[in-house]
């Protein structure tokens, strides 16, 4: 019986959050096309047979720390790898960018082992550059293995999982059998109304905004919620709101959508937009939103 911790680190974008999902075969973290989605740690469970592997999603370990808010997402990253049994490095097979060779150079002053996924393998327009490529990968540090994957197609994950249980510690699992999300429903919501906004907003305004669960009441079969989409200006709120408040809508409902398939119960969804100057360089209105201080 093996059981242990493994987070995914990586810069943004490379497709952590997607591979946590296709791992445990659910959408436990958020995902987008845009970098720095993951704000928080999130927990995944993956349970086989007796074994049980708990992965910790991160926020992609970035350079640019203009603001609190990157700050805190970079250090929930870091603090992630330690005290774990090993580390996945996720990087995109045929595109190394500064910021992972910045997050190669973190991992080197750290103690636990480090498995490389070469992730994205489905967008090589030639799979013959895979091999070379994962050679030169290798050759950068001592890795405990490199697998190349396609979270999206879940091309080669259970290879991967091999690899991982063969790293992990015999131990008790961890979680209870079939539990596979740590966080709480509040949680949930508000990751999956910011998700829906991201998809439906352009440009910078997704780094502006953060979402916060008002009330959460159940009663039966139904669960009413609302929340508020906090920004940092007037104009970004007239934006999310959009003409008539369409945008605003369009975001409810495609957020009730997916909470009703998550929880398997009826959503009743309120969202209200208000502005906080300057939150996400804010330390206070940081720790109140849970984005620093939630360890
Ligand atoms: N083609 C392809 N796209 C992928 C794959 N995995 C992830 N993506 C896409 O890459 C983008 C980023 O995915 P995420 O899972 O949000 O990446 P992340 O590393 O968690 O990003 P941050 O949370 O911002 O650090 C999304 O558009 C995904 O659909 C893959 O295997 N193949
Ligand atoms: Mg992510």
């Amino acid at each position: 019986m093996r059981s242990g911790v493994v987070t995914i680190a990586g810069r943004p974008n490379v497709g952590k959050s997607s591979l946590l999902n296709a791992l445990v075969g659910r959408k436990v973290s958020i995902v987008s096309h845009k970098p720095q989605t993951t704000r928080h740690r999130i927990q995944g469970v993956l349970h086989r047979g007796e074994d049980q592997i708990v992965f910790v999603d991160t926020p992609g370990l970035h350079r640019l720390q203009k603001r609190a808010l990157n700050r805190a997402m970079n250090e929930a990253a870091a603090g992630a790898l330690r005290d774990v049994d090993l580390v996945l490095f996720v990087v995109e097979a045929g595109r190394w960018t500064d910021e992972d060779q910045a997050v190669l150079e973190r991992l080197a002053g750290n103690a636990v082992p480090v498995g490389l996924v070469v992730n994205k393998i489905d967008r090589l327009k030639n799979r013959e550059l895979l091999l070379p490529e994962l050679q030169r990968l290798s050759a950068m540090r001592e890795y405990a293995f490199v697998v190349p994957v396609s979270a999206t197609r879940q091309e080669n994950l259970a290879p991967l999982i091999d690899e991982i249980l063969r790293h992990l510690p015999e131990g008790p699992p961890l979680y209870p059998p079939g539990q596979v999300v740590a966080h709480d429903d509040a949680f949930t919501v508000a990751e999956i109304v910011r998700e829906k906004l991201i998809h439906h907003l352009h440009e910078e305004l997704p780094y502006a905004l953060t979402v916060e669960v008002e009330h959460y009441e159940r009663e039966g079969n139904l669960d009413r919620i609302s929340a508020v989409i906090w920004v940092e200006r007037e104009g970004q709120k007239k934006i999310v709101i959009g003409e008539n408040g369409q945008t605003l809508k369009k975001v409810g409902t495609a957020a009730r959508r997916e909470l009703e398939l998550i929880f398997g119960r009826k959503i009743f969804l309120k969202l209200w937009c208000k502005v906080r100057e300057n939150w996400s360089d804010d330390p206070k209105a940081l720790r109140r939103f849970g984005l620093i201080g939630h360890d």
